[in-house]
């Protein structure tokens, strides 16, 4: 190790410092040696007269023995990781972590951590994002400090929206005696968390070694604490860089995440009694399954009352084959409903409203008026800030309960249990008699709907989704990616486990659905599912770089380009913008459309070294397509379908 740091790399750098500052004579002999080469013969040279250099006459300065330096802060900080239990590292590298990187490779063979080479920061915080709602742990993302965190800012936000651990760490040169002239300024920052305080739950900049262990763990919990979020740790170069200092008694704290806390249980009885005294009583859920626990318990609670649920899809709460799951006609069943619990609601005010003009900001209220509401989940005890207003409107309730909602279920369910009696059950029962064939009915109808234009060219998502479905549905599969854009797979796809489907990007930074698909995938890789995600082509061009890491690393996913040549949401609002004033929407696709040139993906995706078919426009060519791309897949590579779809 020591021997590779004294070779070509430190060498010449060390070189052209000492060429540029103090000459040739500052080095050591054999460091000048096997530098000379770079420099250009002096018949090549300009005969510039050289001013006199002051430190010339100054000792060189006290750096650290280059050749024999033993072992360095960042292999404790290694070390540290490896009692977190992390499995991967994605990073665009940089020298403000080069300490810590080097420890990852040679200290830490690249393992528990591995290190994700990535073509963006953005890419790597959405891959981690992915990832944790797969896996339910986070990743340690590394990045430049100001350059690298701006750019994986956006990821962040996204991330915090999601109330999704991500552990940032970033590098930064603190003392500002120690930066060299040039790029280590512009690359240190006296607070560098600044840039994202406002969307991260903690973070620090550790002074000592053993101030990065203490943080280290405390920022890993803090994160998997509900309500989860970002941490940002600003590693000091020096720290990870220079040796460990002889006799330091350093120690690593043990880690013990934090028991999540259930809801009080005179309140949850309560709820129960609300419940269990209700007619047409409604389960409102949406970031709360955290495991498959959180779908199973929701699903024995739906079966006690027999009531409707409406799943938000924050996270696969409830298995959409379920007679119970009542999703695709909500606004019928929240209208009936005389008492509603919503579960970790990320916004409770929306679903009771119809704001389907958005353009003109219209909403009215399409709950009863005597309608009982009660919520439930940790965002009474989200420490939000200010600035970002991603707290949605405020829906007074009449009972709040601050728990969390995965972990009170059992409480609630057993709640309910205790306080029915014969006569609630017989009545349940023959509720869940109807709420299944209006089910059955809303099944049959939405497979219909998705026939509508079977053979049209550009493709239909409906035709898309059915004939990717009947390709995957005996694997072991799971839909990722912010495809609720695509609501066929949830309307018509048996979604029966957790893993199934793991939510939307949180902040609606488009740019998502590509690098967290691709968190998601390696998350599932060691698992053996059939990972595919359905990605609009405008998000895909925020990151294409995903998937020369998919490439590089492997990951066995599917990409179908959900190519409709547009930023097709943006292109809709400009065209009833345009009705709104009565211009016509003859202009529209200014700004919102991608064509001219139509971007071919499939020679994207083979330019970065994986399976890449298309554009599929003529839809009996999907079915071979999709059979060739599933094939590449499941033996273990990534591949991507380019299919001209239908704007929808
Ligand atoms: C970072 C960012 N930039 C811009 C937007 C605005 N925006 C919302 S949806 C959208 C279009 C995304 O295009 P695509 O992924 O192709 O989906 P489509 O609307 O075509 O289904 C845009 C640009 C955003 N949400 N986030
Ligand atoms: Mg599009």
């Amino acid at each position: 190790m020591s021997k590779r740091r004294s070779s070509s790399g430190v060498g010449r750098r060390n070189f052209l410092k000492g060429a540029t500052l103090a000459g040739a004579a500052a080095l050591t002999p054999p460091l000048a040696a096997e530098a000379a080469p770079v420099v250009a013969p002096n018949s090549a040279r300009k005969a510039v007269p050289m001013p006199d250099m002051v430190v010339e006459t100054m000792p060189p300065p006290k750096v650290y023995d280059p050749v024999n330096q033993k072992n360095s802060g960042g292999d404790f900080m290694v070390d540290v990781l490896k009692t977190l239990d992390i499995e991967y590292c994605p990073i665009n590298c940089a020298s403000s972590f080069r300490g810590l990187q080097e420890a990852l490779i040679n200290h830490g063979g690249n393992k528990k951590p591995e290190i994700i080479t990535c073509n963006h920061e953005e890419i790597a915080v959405h891959m981690a994002q992915g990832y944790a709602k797969m896996e339910g742990k986070p990743l340690v993302c590394l990045a430049h400090g100001t350059v690298g965190l701006m750019h994986a800012s956006m990821a962040m936000y996204n991330a915090w929206c999601d109330r999704v651990p991500v552990m940032v760490m970033i590098g930064n040169i603190v003392r500002a005696d120690k930066r060299e002239p040039g790029t280590e300024w512009v690359h240190a920052a006296q607070d560098p968390a600044a840039i994202v305080r406002d969307f991260t739950k903690w973070d620090d900049q550790p002074q000592s070694l053993q101030h990065f262990a203490e943080s280290a763990v405390r920022a890993y919990k803090i994160a998997v604490t509900p309500p989860m979020a970002p941490v940002l740790i600003s590693l000091d170069a020096e720290l990870q860089e220079n040796p460990i200092p002889e006799d330091l008694d350093l120690r690593i704290p043990k880690l013990t995440t934090v028991v999540p806390p259930q809801g009080d249980s005179g309140a949850v009885a309560e709820a129960a009694k609300l419940l269990v005294g209700a007619e047409n009583p409604v389960i409102m859920v949406d970031r709360m399954a955290r495991t498959q626990a959180g779908m199973d318990r929701l699903v024995e609670l739906a079966e006690t009352l027999q009531c409707p649920v409406v799943d938000m899809a924050g996270r696969s709460n409830f298995p959409t084959r379920h007679p119970l799951c009542h999703t695709y006609r909500r606004g019928g069943v929240i209208g009936a409903a005389d008492v509603i619990i919503g579960i970790e609601m990320n916004d409770y005010w929306g679903p009771l409203h119809d704001y389907s003009d958005r353009i003109n900001r219209a909403a009215r209220p399409i709950t009863k008026a005597n309608v009982k509401t009660i919520s439930l989940g940790m965002r009474d005890l989200w420490n939000g800030k200010s600035n970002y207003q991603d707290f949605q409107r405020y829906q007074e309730v009449d009972l709040a309960i601050a728990g969390d909602g995965e972990d009170t279920l059992p409480d609630l369910t057993e709640q309910v249990r205790r306080q029915m009696n014969g006569e609630h059950k017989d009545a349940y029962a023959q509720r869940g008699k109807k709420l299944a064939a209006i089910y059955n009915t809303m099944l049959e109808n939405a497979k219909t709907e998705a026939t509508v234009g079977w053979d049209a060219s550009p493709i239909t998502t409906g035709r898309l989704c059915a004939e990717l479905y009947d390709q995957i549905k005996g694997d072991d599969w799971s839909l990722v990616g912010n495809g609720i854009r695509v609501e066929w797979p949830r309307k018509l796809w048996k979604f029966d486990k957790a893993y199934r489907w793991n939510g939307g990007s949180g902040g609606a930074g488009v740019g998502y659905n590509g690098p967290a698909s691709l968190g998601a995938a390696l998350a599932n890789k060691k698992h053996g599912r059939l990972t595919v995600t359905i990605n609009g082509d405008g998000d895909f061009m925020f990151a294409p770089g995903t998937l020369w890491t998919a490439a590089h690393h492997q990951i066995p996913i599917l990409y179908i380009i959900h190519n409709n040549r547009a930023y097709h949401q943006e292109y809709m609002y400009l065209q009833a913008m345009s009705n709104r004033l009565n211009r016509g929407i003859q202009n529209a696709s200014v700004g919102t459309t991608i064509m001219d040139p139509d971007i071919d993906y499939a020679t994207i995706a083979r330019g970065f070294g994986i399976h890449g078919e298309g554009p599929i426009k003529d839809p009996a060519e999907l079915k071979p397509a999709l059979k060739r791309a599933l094939d590449v897949v499941r033996s273990g590579h990534p591949a991507l379908i380019d299919v001209h779809t239908d704007p929808r």
